[in-house]
This record gives structure tokens, C-alpha cells and sequence, in this order.
């Protein structure tokens, strides 16, 4: 399905008045604050996430999967649904891939609809999780960990044919996520696994083309619910450090325990130059890869608050590697995405209202209620007209959703592609 210009200039003519108005009273407001409404615009519109290949369906539950339909069934087609969210929000200029799901088949076309799509290729996952089909051993007890050198050896391959595959489509990151652990106490030698996984990732490291960088994943739990070998930022920094510059710890926001600090992990990794991906979602229990900002937006406002101190005071950081990483087994997958994106981009503007130089005279000076209310005055500012300009700016549309709907998009796919469709994918 492919949007026409004229179509979105429509929608957004009905929709103009009104963004104007609000919009203008913003400006005004923030304006009087000293705050550089045009230049936090301008950072909204460079803002990229990248969309996973695997969240273009409907995900399923360990008891079930119901199809949403119009869901995508190749590669070609889970780049033209990004496409589409990216025409709408201009925001999602970039996929990430997970191999063996999606190794093209032909590396010039694919390339060729990417860019007809302004779609870039992000980081390349590898998937050590699962057994594939004619592999030789088995990744039932782990992999980069595995007690046995022919499936650490196995996986170490893997993953070097996905800096291959990543390499031909102008990818520059390999995101290293592993199950790898144990359901029981004692099933385990601690030591000897992280051993392992250490040496296993320095293998795949030193075969990294030299502008690549690594991101390692860390999770407390899940698959295994005993132990696992990445379980926290701790382990994930230890082994980056072990691997060499071009490792990085990868925040994913679901892979904390109930309550963690996530936004005190992320100042000190960006502090020690070592944050390198993150993974956007949102939770209430654990791993539940649910919309972004739907059930802590203060908690990814005060996230957003320390990425952006990190991205203007600390330069030994790169710049990071941005990617939802959500599922969805209830909602339509695209307005999923829309909406989390939208989130996104909310946390992001409200955490650059904040006036950083008044923050630090008040945290300087100890006054803790005038550190609250700067905080809490940036995030209780509806910067959703501004998100809305930086949209119309680059040639988006005032409100996705609505356009979305109004659009018959899903009908469409639908249509286009079937009521019973699977995705590949988690
Ligand atoms: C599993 O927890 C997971 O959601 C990780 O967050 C990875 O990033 C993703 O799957 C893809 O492998
Ligand atoms: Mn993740
Ligand atoms: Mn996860």
C-alpha cells in the first residue's frame, strides 16, 4: 500500500487551525521560560527509532497468538509497514533485523526498497535463543555459554554471519541478546559460563568490521528463571569492557527488576562511555514489551532526562542506537508502534524543557523542592503541539492515528495481504 502526498496534505488542512493555535499559545508560553522552541523542534526531527522486524505482527503469549491480520510476511513487506509508519510520523527512519528471520534474499533490491522508503539499517540481531532448522547442536543449555565448544563454536558462527549479512545492507552494530542460564540452582557453574560468554563474544568482537560497534543485552530473567549469565548492566559493562571500545552495555527498559533505577543506570554508563543501544517498552511486571510510556511516562521522562544531560555533557558516549522493542498480541501493531513513538517523542521534549543550568544551581545549592518543581514544570507541559510541528516540518502528518484510521490502512493490508497472516518474529 503506498500513501499519496496529497492524501496526508488533506488530513492535515482539516487539522491546521487548530495545531496552529495551540501550538502558537505554547510558544508563547515557553518562550517567556527562555526556552529555544525552534531548537527543541529541530531535536524532535532529528529523533530516529529504529522499528524491529519483529514487531510488525502480532506477537502471541505463551498460550496463544491471534493473528491481526494484513500482518507482513517477508521482509519486503515488513519494510514497507515501517515505511508507512514512517510517512506518517517521520520518526521511524530505520529497522532492525533479527537473522535467520529475515535474511534477504536479495541484498540489491532490499537495499533499493529501503531507501525508496528512507529506511536505514540499524543494528543486526542474532538469535541464539532458538534451534533452527538442519542445525547441528542444539542451544537447549545455552550458547555463547554452552558447557560444550561445538555450540559455543555454533553460535560464535552465527553470529558472525549476521555481521556479514548486517555488513552487505550497510548496518554498523551487532545487538547480542542471549536466554542463556539456568531454571535451577546448581545446573550452572557460574564462573565457568560467564568465562564462556566473555570469550565467546571477544571471538565474535575481533571479527567486527572496525567501524562496528557490539551492544550487549542484559535481562534478570526469562527464558530461565533461576539465573542468567547477562542478568544486569553490571555483567553486561564487564564484558564490554572485556570485548574492547566498540562494546556496549544495551539498556532495554523491560529488563529490570519491579522498581530498579533505570534512569541512575543509564547516567553512569553514558558517564563511562559505554551506553551503546537502547530498547524502548513499557511494563508493569516484568518483560512486557508493552506500548511505550503506557504505564511509567514519568519514569521515561526521568530516563529521558539523564540521556539527554548524557548526549549534551558527555562526549566520550557515542551516539546511541535508538529501537522500540515491543510486542503485541491485542492492539494493531502499526498503531502500536505510532503511539509508542509518540511517547517517545513526548519524553524527549519534555525532558529538553527542563532548564538544565537551573536544575544544577538547584542541586548545587541543595534546595530539593526547587529541583522537584523544574523537573515536575517541564514534565506537566503538554508538548504535544511541538511534537506535532516537528512532524508537519518534515513532511508528517499532525496526528498518525487519526491519519492512520482515516486512511483505512490495516483494511488495506487486509486487503492486500489476508484475514490469517503470522509474522515472523517474538
Ligand atoms: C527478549 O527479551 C527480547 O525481547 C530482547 O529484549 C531482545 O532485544 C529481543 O528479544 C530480540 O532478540
Ligand atoms: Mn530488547
Ligand atoms: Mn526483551
Amino acid at each position: 500500500m503506498k500513501l499519496k502526498q496529497q492524501q496526508l496534505e488533506d488530513l492535515n488542512k482539516k487539522g491546521l487551525s487548530d495545531h496552529k493555535s495551540h501550538f502558537d499559545y505554547t510558544t508563547q508560553t515557553l518562550s517567556k521560560n527562555n526556552v529555544d522552541v525552534n531548537q527543541v523542534i529541530k531535536k524532535l526531527a532529528e529523533f530516529q527509532v529504529a522499528i524491529p522486524s519483529w514487531a510488525l505482527g502480532a506477537g502471541g503469549t505463551r498460550f496463544g497468538r491471534f493473528s491481526y491480520g494484513g500482518e507482513p510476511a517477508s521482509l519486503e513487506q515488513k519494510i514497507e509497514d515501517i515505511g508507512l509508519i514512517h510517512r506518517l510520523t517521520q520518526t521511524a527512519g530505520a529497522v532492525s533485523l533479527h537473522i535467520p528471520w529475515d535474511v534477504p534474499n536479495d541484498y540489491n533490491a532490499i537495499k533499493e526498497l529501503a531507501a525508496i522508503n528512507k529506511i536505514k539499517f540499524d543494528a543486526v540481531n542474532s538469535n541464539t535463543f532458538q534451534d533452527q532448522k538442519n542445525q547441528k547442536e542444539t542451544y537447549k543449555y545455552g550458547s555463547l555459554s554452552n558447557t560444550s565448544a561445538a555450540v559455543r563454536e555454533q553460535a560464535i558462527a552465527h553470529n558472525k554471519e549476521v555481521i556479514e549479512i548486517g555488513n552487505k545492507l550497510g548496518s554498523k552494530s551487532l545487538t547480542v541478546w542471549l536466554a542463556d542460564g539456568a531454571s535451577f540452582p546448581g545446573q550452572n557453574n557460574f564462573q565457568t559460563a560467564l568465562t564462556h560468554t566473555q570469550n565467546s563474544l571477544i571471538e565474535i568482537y575481533e571479527d567486527m568490521p572496525t567501524d562496528w560497534k557490539m551492544f550487549i543485552e542484559y535481562k534478570p530473567y526469562e527464558p530461565y528463571f533461576y539465573s542468567t549469565v547477562i542478568q544486569d548492566w553490571g555483567t553486561s559493562l564487564m564484558l564490554a569492557n572485556g570485548c574492547g571500545e566498540r562494546a556496549y552495555t544495551l539498556v532495554d527498559l523491560g529488563h529490570h527488576l519491579p522498581n530498579t533505577n533505570i534512569e541512575q543506570i543509564v547516567s553512569i554508563l553514558m558517564l563511562k562511555g559505554k551506553l551503546g543501544g537502547f530498547h524502548f517498552n513499557d511494563s508493569k511486571y516484568g518483560d512486557d514489551d508493552i506500548t511505550v510510556g503506557s504505564i511509567k511516562p514519568y519514569a521515561l521522562f526521568l530516563i529521558f532526562n539523564e540521556l539527554v544531560y548524557g548526549m549534551q555533557n558527555n562526549p566520550q558516549n557515542p551516539e546511541l542506537g535508538w529501537m522500540i522493542d515491543a510486542s503485541h498480541n491485542l492492539k494493531d501493531p502499526l498503531e502500536d508502534l505510532i503511539q509508542s513513538l509518540e511517547a517517545i517523542q513526548e519524553a524527549y521534549a519534555k525532558a529538553l524543557l527542563i532548564d538544565q543550568q537551573a536544575l544544577r544551581a538547584a542541586q548545587e545549592a541543595n534546595d530539593v523542592s526547587l529541583c522537584q518543581e523544574i523537573l515536575q514544570g517541564a514534565y506537566r507541559t503538554d508538548v504535544r503541539p511541538l511534537v506535532r510541528e516537528a512532524r508537519l516540518q518534515t513532511g508528517g502528518v499532525i496526528n498518525p492515528i487519526d491519519a492512520y484510521r482515516k486512511l483505512e490502512v490495516r483494511e488495506q493490508l487486509i486487503k492486500e495481504r489476508g484475514k490469517n497472516t503470522i509474522a515472523t518474529g517474538l
